[in-house]
């Protein structure tokens, strides 16, 4: 009997069926969000052809120079998500501010976060790049929205995912019961459940660090990839390999896939600023669906879904991936 492709809509309907987690209003929200990575994966593989590499002409409220494709991916998931009625307010990486659905709109009671374009630094070389994107629920206790509204700890995320433009269009994507991957078969124009269930595996012998940062490291994340890069010489009696792609979607998605771990840590180059990473729409999102795979997500000495945000831009030191390696970087972090 063939095997008959079970598409995003068909998968949420499913889940909804099954345990009724997924209100009607998130389900459309995910759709639509789907949808819109759809349409950036098109601008992404135009390339030179759609005029749309190199960088614009702005900087973003993080101080970096746009890409043409930074933005263009920005108003795709703007424009698509302001009309349906699932959404109260969308916060982006390219904002400086929430962006309130207009009043011509009617307002849902979702709120949605997202990074349009990580990794854009690889979009000039063909390097995989990726949408990351955190849903919460907007508070109910008083009209309106604000920014205050998605000052809201990881662990209060209704959906969380990630599309990564790569040899394949994968969606990747939780609602809080397991990780299910999705990729896009271009013929049908849909996604199709190609992975359910994933689980990373505990043990792991492949790291994912800018080794070029480690004389700003702090001590334990010294010690931890000294240690690795001891190899079966030294205390940990294995030999680790390393990737670094420089696109949190590209490194976390191979951590999905086979395991690892993934650091960004603080380092003394920038000291008062926690790390580089974005809380809210970076790790946030990627911390859910690593713990939602049997993984740990930790900042070096707490859990990263337990962070309260102070601000909407907020940055975070992120250790991720295979168990058994964040529980060990974390300790080494733990008070002498
Ligand atoms: P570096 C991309 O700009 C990003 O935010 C993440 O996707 C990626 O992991 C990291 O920064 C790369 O940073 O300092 O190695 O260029």
């Amino acid at each position: 009997m063939t095997q008959h492709k079970i598409s995003l809509t068909r998968y949420l309907v499913e889940q909804q069926r099954a345990d009724g987690h997924i209100p009607g209003q998130l389900r459309l929200l995910l759709e639509v969000v789907a949808r819109a990575c759809k349409s950036i994966s098109q601008a992404v593989n135009k390339g030179d052809l759609g005029g749309v590499l190199g960088t614009a002409e702005s900087e973003n409220v993080q101080g970096e120079v746009q890409k043409k494709l930074d933005i263009i991916a920005n108003e795709v998931l703007i424009e698509a998500n302001e009309w349906g009625g699932h959404l109260a307010a969308m916060a982006s990486e390219e904002m400086d501010s929430i962006y309130v659905v207009p009043n011509r709109y009617p307002q849902g009671e979702y709120l949605l976060l997202f990074d349009p374009l990580d990794g854009s630094s690889n979009i000039d070389v063909n390097v995989s790049i990726g949408t990351i994107f955190s849903v919460l629920k907007k508070p109910e206790d008083h009209p309106g929205v604000q920014e205050a509204d998605f000052l809201q700890a990881g662990a209060k995320q209704v959906a969380a995912g990630y599309c990564i433009y790569g040899p394949q269009t994968t969606l990747v994507l939780t609602v809080g019961d397991g990780v299910a991957m999705f990729t896009l078969d271009r013929e049908q124009g849909s996604f199709v459940l190609t992975k359910e269930n994933i689980q990373i595996p505990a043990d792991t012998k492949e790291f994912a660090i800018n080794m070029s940062n480690m004389r700003h490291w702090d001590a334990p994340v010294k010690r931890y990839i000294d240690e690795c890069l001891a190899g079966s010489e030294g205390p940990r009696g294995k030999d680790f390999n390393m990737r670094w792609i420089a696109s949190m979607v590209t490194d976390v998605h191979r951590i999905l896939m086979r395991g690892g771990i993934f650091l960004y840590p603080w380092d003394k180059r920038e000291p008062g600023k926690p790390g580089k990473l974005r809380l809210m729409y970076e790790a946030n999102p990627m911390s859910w669906l690593v713990e939602q795979a049997g993984g740990m997500a930790t900042n070096g000495r707490e859990r990263i879904l337990d962070i309260a945000p102070g601000k909407l831009h907020e940055r975070v030191s992120v250790m991720l991936g295979s168990k058994n390696e964040v529980e060990r970087v974390t300790r080494y972090h733990d008070p002498l």
